[in-house]
């Protein structure tokens, strides 16, 4: 990609209103632009981020067995009348009244409508279990929103809903998406600490979020530390009884969002020196709630023994366009962002030192076409602009690695080559370069 064809308003002042680093750098490296109250529009930048979010989340959500569907933003209220949750979520539910005078929600979540397509098309235990996903915007009317995407009106959510024969069964269910949550988490080098949480307007006795340390964080977590040093891909995890084991190896730890927290027990069960407490970021959330939506809404199976049953039920959701604000809370330095290979908007970022000079700019173009040819995402900084404000936008927009060409360096076949993680800069030979960036980017 040419910067010059391409679509980057950079901008050198923070804006007025933005109080945490990510919010002002969401804005200063063009990647969004607030409409309204909690309301965006994704520019370029920030729409390559928020698809490659969605990519790693799509895979990991597959690999678990979940099933990728699309549901309308609007729904119609006679849903959340049956399940009884219309007069019960409150003012977040945003109600949009059609010509015919029906009433429509703009959905904040889809528990209701997923269940009305189960309940039409699935009626015998042979179906399950079932998981079904969506990647789709919502809408809650918050009191408050704030800091960016990181507490929106409008936001994007991936929602995933599993269906299954009994209790044994949905807790399976819910414990494969525990582990899918930390893999895609670990894909974009979030530590993400599951916490016992409460369980709120989505309802279920059983509930976890997944929290990330920063202290810009919007709540308070408590752990024991030795929760952080678990690597959930140490071991392979295939069979029910591995994912079990796994889980329930996380869920032996002490761990607890502040409504949940029991100071007493935390002190009896953890020692002083391992005790964590952090404000954290709550990017992904996952509920089980047996029938309490299959039963007033009569979404029931024929088991084996040919009886009718509730189906059991669980949601798992995962703020994906609050991971983008997270991942930069997480990695960015006072010049800017610093993008983890797996979700950067690019992967190289050429830097051409002297415009007009026909031998840098065709060496810069033979090595964009030879990266992209590689299948590495590139972006050439052509513009007529002097060298200072490329390395400021280069190093704002966070592109991992950045290849500086000027003609001194290129009489004697070599580049600069910045790493945006280190700051740190070396020149060597355009092939050390290629196989530096290669070797990088595919061991990954
Ligand atoms: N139905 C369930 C699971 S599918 C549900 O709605 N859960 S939730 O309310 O916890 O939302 C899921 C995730 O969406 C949260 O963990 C959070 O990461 C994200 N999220 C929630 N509200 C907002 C918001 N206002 N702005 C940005 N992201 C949000």
């Amino acid at each position: 990609m040419l910067w010059s064809n391409y679509f980057i308003p950079t901008q050198k002042e923070n804006p007025a209103d933005a109080k945490i680093p990510s919010h002002k750098l969401m804005v200063r490296s063009g990647m969004i632009k607030q409409e309204s109250a909690g309301i965006y529009s994704w520019l370029p930048l920030g729409i390559k981020v928020l698809k490659n979010i969605e990519n790693i989340i799509r895979q990991e959500q597959e690999r678990a067995g979940a099933i990728e569907i699309l549901m309308p933003t609007l729904q119609s209220s006679d849903l959340w009348s049956e399940s009884g949750r219309y007069d019960g979520y409150g003012e977040e539910m945003l109600r949009v009244v059609d010509r015919h005078d029906r009433i429509l929600i703009y959905g904040p979540t889809n528990e209701e409508q997923v269940t009305e397509i189960f309940r039409k098309y699935v009626k015998s235990y042979k179906n399950l279990p079932l998981n079904l996903y969506h990647i789709q915007w919502k809408f809650r009317d918050e009191i408050r929103p704030r800091f960016g995407v990181m507490r929106g009106r409008e936001f994007l959510m991936k929602d995933s809903y599993s269906f299954d024969l009994n209790e044994d069964t949905a807790k399976i269910s819910y414990y494969k998406m525990f582990v899918a949550y930390l893999k895609t988490f670990q894909r974009m080098e979030l530590k993400a600490i599951p916490v016992s949480a409460e369980s709120g307007p989505i309802g279920g006795n059983l509930s976890h979020e997944f929290s990330v340390i920063a202290p810009t964080g919007e709540s308070e977590i408590f752990c024991d530390k030795s929760i952080l040093d678990l690597d959930i891909n140490k071991k392979n995890l295939t069979t029910d009884k591995e994912i079990s084991e796994a889980v329930e190896n996380y869920l032996s730890f002490y761990s607890a969002t502040d409504e949940k927290h029991d100071v007493n027990n935390f002190n009896k069960t953890v020692k002083k020196k391992d005790q964590i407490s952090g404000r954290g970021i709550e990017i992904g959330h996952i509920f089980s709630f047996g029938d309490k939506y299959s039963k007033p809404m009569n979404a029931s199976i024929v088991n084996a023994d040919g009886k009718i049953s509730d189906v059991y039920m669980g949601s798992y959701g995962i703020g994906v366009s609050r991971l983008v604000a997270t991942i930069i809370e997480c990695f960015n330095d006072d010049d800017g962002i610093i993008w983890p290979i797996s979700v950067a908007p690019f992967k190289v970022n050429i830097i051409n030192l002297k415009n007009n000079d026909d031998d840098c700019y065709s060496k810069c173009i033979e090595i964009h076409n030879l990266l992209e040819k590689l299948g590495i995402e590139t972006i050439f900084d052509d513009r007529d602009e002097s060298a200072g404000k490329k390395f400021s936008d280069g190093d704002l927009i966070g592109v991992p690695f950045q290849l500086i060409i000027g003609p001194r360096e290129l009489k004697n076949g070599n580049v600069e080559l910045k790493i945006r993680k280190t700051n740190k800069k070396e020149i060597i030979s355009f092939e050390r370069a290629i196989d530096k960036i290669k070797s990088i980017i595919f061991e990954e």
